[in-house]
């Protein structure tokens, strides 16, 4: 009789065959791996617009042989990163400072990468790519592990550029379809009558009981921002966001102490010394938190830096992919500040397809946070393999 049973022998060549997963793990590799799927339906917005989500889906692996997925896309508008920037970044930089790294090394995983400036969109998808990777390394969904304020949210709606009666079509459709309440107008760069108009088509088309704000992506001056409020009163407006850009610094300030309503920053916020700063000068009112520029460490950092500031928090949209809404979604369910307020979740439904094995959905108006451990996300290897740029 042999003293060694196969699985034992098993075990003598491979030491880590049978040992549990753990966020002590290194990291192996850092992978960036580009893709194009365009847009059924564009969006155009005073910075910029976008018709083909070029995205960058960055992976990151342990000994263990976990995969944490997360996504970049590239904002030259606003960031200016590129799809191709994104790519090198990591390639040359980030992935070079991590692999050998552990999971539960996030801290100085940070530091290493603040090395480098800017390219928020690139750091912050290795940052939820290894959180994903610790959620399934703790068989434990992401959302928990941030807080696990709760299991869903309400869904806000953006809505781009296009005559005032097609923009009151697409929200009632969302209205209708989907039970979205809460809709997010850009305006800005254009005659305001115009903008106006769309406002007011949308209010008209909704009714009172909708929600209805505005983000100018800094394409009014302070003077026209004050100019466009008196003549959108009557609209009943939530919020306005990024009407001038913050760099008017006075004219800012001007024109956010008259305003009624908070007043979000948005791109003027990436990092959290930006929230201190914009929020102590009186530049804003309320912070958008993005996680595609700020990941979730950084998110969590913001979100708690607000309440210390005591101003309101929104989860805005970087025009995320489907990647990115759920890594929105899971922060944003994750913390009682971010819950509050409908986040802006919902602008995949624009996109042609998706890398996922299975559609996101929204019902009644909200979206609910993934089943199972991470961030629950599954690349159909089939979609990837159609959609990546790199081959
Ligand atoms: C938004 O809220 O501004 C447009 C530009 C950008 O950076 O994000 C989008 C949406
Ligand atoms: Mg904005």
């Amino acid at each position: 009789m042999s003293i060694t049973s196969p699985s034992f022998a098993d075990e003598a060549l491979d030491p880590s065959a049978h040992r549990p997963a753990s966020v002590e793990s290194k990291i192996v590799a850092v992978r960036a791996i580009p893709y194009a799927i365009p847009y059924s339906k564009p969006l155009h917005f005073a910075s910029g617009s976008i018709d083909v989500a070029d995205n960058v889906l960055v992976e990151v692996e342990t000994e263990d042989g976990i995969v944490g997925f997360a996504e970049a896309p590239p904002r030259p508008y606003t960031y200016g990163e590129t799809q191709e920037s994104i790519v090198a970044a990591i390639d040359r930089l980030f992935a070079p400072a991590v692999v050998g790294l552990a999971l539960s090394d996030r801290e100085k995983v940070r530091v290493r990468l603040e090395r480098t400036v800017g390219n928020p969109t690139a750091k912050s998808a290795i940052d939820m790519a290894m959180w994903d990777a610790i959620g399934k390394t703790f068989n434990t969904p992401v959302h928990k592990l941030l807080g696990g304020h709760a299991d869903g949210l309400r869904v806000s709606h953006m809505l781009g550029f296009d005559p005032p009666a097609s923009v009151a079509e697409q929200a009632l459709v969302l209205r209708d379809e989907l039970g979205v309440t809460s809709f997010k107008i850009k305006v800005g760069r254009r005659p305001i009558r115009l903008d106006v108009a769309v406002c007011q088509a949308v209010r008209d088309a909704l009714g009172p009981e909708a929600e209805i704000y505005i983000d100018g992506n800094r394409g009014w001056s302070a003077a026209e921002s004050a100019e466009a409020l008196r003549m959108l009163a009557d609209v009943g407006l939530s919020r306005v966001e990024e009407l001038c850009p913050a760099d008017d610094i006075l004219s800012r300030r001007w024109l956010v102490a008259q305003c009624t309503v908070p007043f979000v920053a948005d791109e003027s916020v990436a990092t959290p010394a930006n929230v201190t700063r914009e929020i102590l000068s009186g530049a804003a009112t309320a912070i958008s938190i993005k996680t595609a520029r700020t990941g979730f460490s950084d998110s969590l950092r913001v979100s708690h830096l607000a309440e210390g500031l005591g101003v309101e928090v929104v989860i805005g949209n970087q025009i995320d992919g489907h990647i990115g809404t759920i890594c929105s979604l899971a922060f944003g369910a994750s913390q009682a500040s971010t819950s509050r307020h409908a986040a802006e979740l919902s602008n995949y439904l624009d996109m042609a397809d998706h890398l996922l094995t299975e559609p996101l959905r929204i019902a009644d108006g909200e979206m609910r946070v993934l089943p199972g451990a991470g961030l629950g996300i599954e690349i159909d290897p089939e979609k990837l393999a159609r959609y990546r740029t790199d081959n």
